[in-house]
Parts: structure tokens; C-alpha cells; sequence
């Protein structure tokens, strides 16, 4: 019996050894299950030793070995309470700078077209226009054929059209007037509606993008006079540029209204008194107006003895790089928030 305590006592020191070299809680709680624990060496030696022995010395086998996983307990409670203050001193050790000011987030910004057209939806919304949307991927008849332009028809030679392919009848729209026409198959007069929206059409320049954005306005009601054209345009322009600018139209031709009208506005960058850009006339040109060509309100089921309406177009891009003062479009597709951050 005397050896058999001695091996324990040598377990116990071993025991002892391993706990103090274990630096981490993984490694403590390793160590007490080696030796400790249900299935340890220590606990599988007491087994052991109360089996073999005799009835009569069981009892103080029994009390010699507890006393010694007594202390293996002691020693694991021990060794996990010294890892966890060492624990909590390093984390007191940590010092917090609780005045430091907070770290700002990088903003984005609305990009220049989105604040113009935006500012253009809210000027006519202020006379009553409503902005209307639709697909980008249009029919043949909602972005030729009931603007008054049939397939031979040379008007379309003005606009280089992407197809989708392998359906002749199916465009990428050149421009927002299919959204007219479906407004104007879906309700009768009155209709006043502003129309922004993306364009495709074959182009690729300085002043040019292949994907672009235009607004167009329609307004239609019975006694509706270029007169109400005039009017419109002027007040749109000087709320958006300024009231010192006027407008110009000259005689030119859409397939889709007649008379037709380019539209000129003051030149933004001599405010109309004459210079480089704008050749010395005072003016620039801007997009294109007229009235509604009754071809077109045939095509929507519209009376045009009845009715009569004024339409207008021009690009955002175009609109917003005089606005801003940008000198080339690409600048706007770059995608560098720099170039944005610019514009208020
Ligand atoms: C331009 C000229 C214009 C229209 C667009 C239009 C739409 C319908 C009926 C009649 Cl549904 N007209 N739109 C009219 C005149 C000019 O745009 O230079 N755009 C960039």
C-alpha cells in the first residue's frame, strides 16, 4: 500500500509541474483532465487502489486519496483564477481616449444629372406638370410609328437606333416620346406630363454619349396655342438659369409636330451679350418644340379638331453641362464621386 500512495504522490507531482507550464485556460483544463478528471490518472489510480485493497483498509484509502483530488481541485480552481486575473489586470492596463472626436463617414453625393433633372421635375411640377416614366426597351410603333414616323419614313434616318437582335420590331428608345404615347393611349385630355429618362442612340464624341438622358413635356387640352409654348419654355428657363435669359425658337422640323421650333436660350456664359461659345449671336441652342402633328393624335385616338397640344425636348446632360459649366460629357459616366462632390 505504502508504494502505491507513493505513485499517487508522484502523479500529484507531475500534476503539479504540467498545471504551472500550462499558460493558457485550454491548456489548465487539459492538464486537470489528464489527471483530475472522471477518467484522469489520478482518479483511475484511487479505482484502482480501492479495488485491490482489503474491506479493513478501504476506508482510509478512501480518506488519503480524496485529500489528494482535493488538492488537484484546489490547485485547477487555483490555476484558472490566475489566468483569469491576469486576464482582467491587462484589460484595466487599456486606455481609452473617451474625448477623441468620432470618425466622419465618407458621403456619397447625387450625381449632377440626378440634381438637374430632379430641379427640372420640380419646376414644372410647380405649373402642374406630372413627371411620367416608362421602358427603356421600346416597341417599333410606340418609338417610330405613332410619332408620324413609318418605316420609310426619312425622319429616321436622324436617329441611328440600336435593335435588339433578331426582332426588328423591338429598339432600345432614342428617345423619351414613346412615354407620351403611351400616356396618351391610357387617358384622355387634359394631359400636362414632364418626361425624363435614359436614351440610346449610335453616337459616341466629346458632346455626344450613345447612352444619354432627355426630359420632354407634352401638354394637351382643348385651345392649347404655341402662344402657351412660348410661355412655358420662357418661365421654365428663367427659373432654372436665371431671370436675366430669354428663349428663341427658329423655324425647323420634327415629323411629330408642326410647326416645329428649335429652342435657343440666352447664352449661360455671356448672359446673351455675345461671345466664343456661342459664336457672338447670344444664344445657344438647347432642344427642339412644336405643336403636336395630328398624324400623332390619330395614332393615339385623340380628336384633333378637338384638341390641340405643345410639345418640347433637350437633353439633361446637355442642360446640366451648361448649368455646371462641364466641358465634356464623359465626365458625367467617370463614375469618380470627386467630379460629383462638386455640385450643389
Ligand atoms: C429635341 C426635340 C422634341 C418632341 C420632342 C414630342 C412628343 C410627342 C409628340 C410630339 Cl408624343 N412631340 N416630342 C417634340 C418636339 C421636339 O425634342 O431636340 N430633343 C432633344
Amino acid at each position: 500500500m505504502a508504494s502505491l500512495t507513493d505513485e499517487l504522490q508522484q502523479l500529484l507531482q507531475q500534476f503539479t509541474q504540467q498545471l504551472d507550464a500550462a499558460t493558457n485556460e485550454q491548456a489548465v483544463r487539459k492538464v486537470y483532465a489528464d489527471f483530475g478528471g472522471a477518467n484522469g490518472a489520478i482518479r483511475l489510480k484511487q479505482k484502482e487502489l480501492l479495488k485491490s485493497a482489503p474491506n479493513a483498509e478501504k476506508r482510509s484509502i478512501g480518506q488519503a486519496t480524496n485529500e489528494i483530488l482535493q488538492k488537484v481541485d484546489a490547485a485547477f480552481e487555483g490555476a484558472l483564477k490566475r489566468l483569469g486575473d491576469a486576464a482582467a489586470a491587462k484589460d484595466l492596463e487599456r486606455s481609452v481616449d473617451v474625448t477623441l472626436p468620432g470618425r466622419a463617414h465618407r458621403l456619397g453625393h447625387l450625381h449632377p444629372i440626378t440634381l438637374a433633372r430632379r430641379e427640372i421635375e420640380a419646376i414644372f411640377a410647380q405649373i402642374g406638370f406630372t413627371v411620367a416614366v416608362g421602358p427603356q426597351v421600346e416597341t417599333d410603333f410606340h418609338n417610330f410609328e405613332a410619332l408620324a414616323m413609318p418605316k420609310d419614313h426619312p425622319a429616321r434616318d436622324m436617329q441611328d437606333t440600336f435593335y435588339v437582335e433578331n426582332s426588328p420590331d423591338v429598339v432600345l428608345r432614342t428617345h423619351t416620346s414613346p412615354v407620351q404615347i403611351r400616356t396618351m393611349l391610357a387617358q384622355k385630355p387634359p394631359v400636362r406630363i414632364i418626361v425624363p429618362g435614359t436614351v440610346y442612340r449610335r453616337d459616341d464624341d466629346a458632346t455626344h454619349s450613345p447612352m444619354f438622358n432627355q426630359v420632354e413635356g407634352l401638354c394637351v387640352d382643348e385651345g392649347i396655342s404655341f402662344g402657351d409654348l412660348k410661355g412655358v419654355l420662357l418661365h421654365f428657363v428663367r427659373r432654372l438659369l436665371g431671370d436675366d435669359m430669354g428663349i428663341r425658337l427658329r423655324p425647323s422640323f420634327f415629323p411629330f409636330t408642326e410647326p416645329s421650333a428649335e429652342l435657343d436660350i440666352s447664352c449661360v456664359f455671356c448672359r446673351g451679350k455675345g461671345c466664343r461659345t456661342c459664336k457672338g449671336t447670344g444664344f445657344i441652342e438647347i432642344g427642339g418644340a412644336g405643336m403636336v402633328d395630328p398624324e400623332v393624335f390619330r395614332h393615339v385616338g385623340y380628336d384633333s379638331e378637338k384638341y390641340t397640344g405643345f410639345a418640347f425636348g433637350w437633353g439633361i446632360d446637355r442642360m446640366a453641362m451648361l448649368k455646371y459649366g462641364v466641358d465634356n460629357i464623359t465626365h458625367f459616366f467617370d463614375g469618380d464621386v470627386r467630379f460629383a462632390r462638386q455640385f450643389r
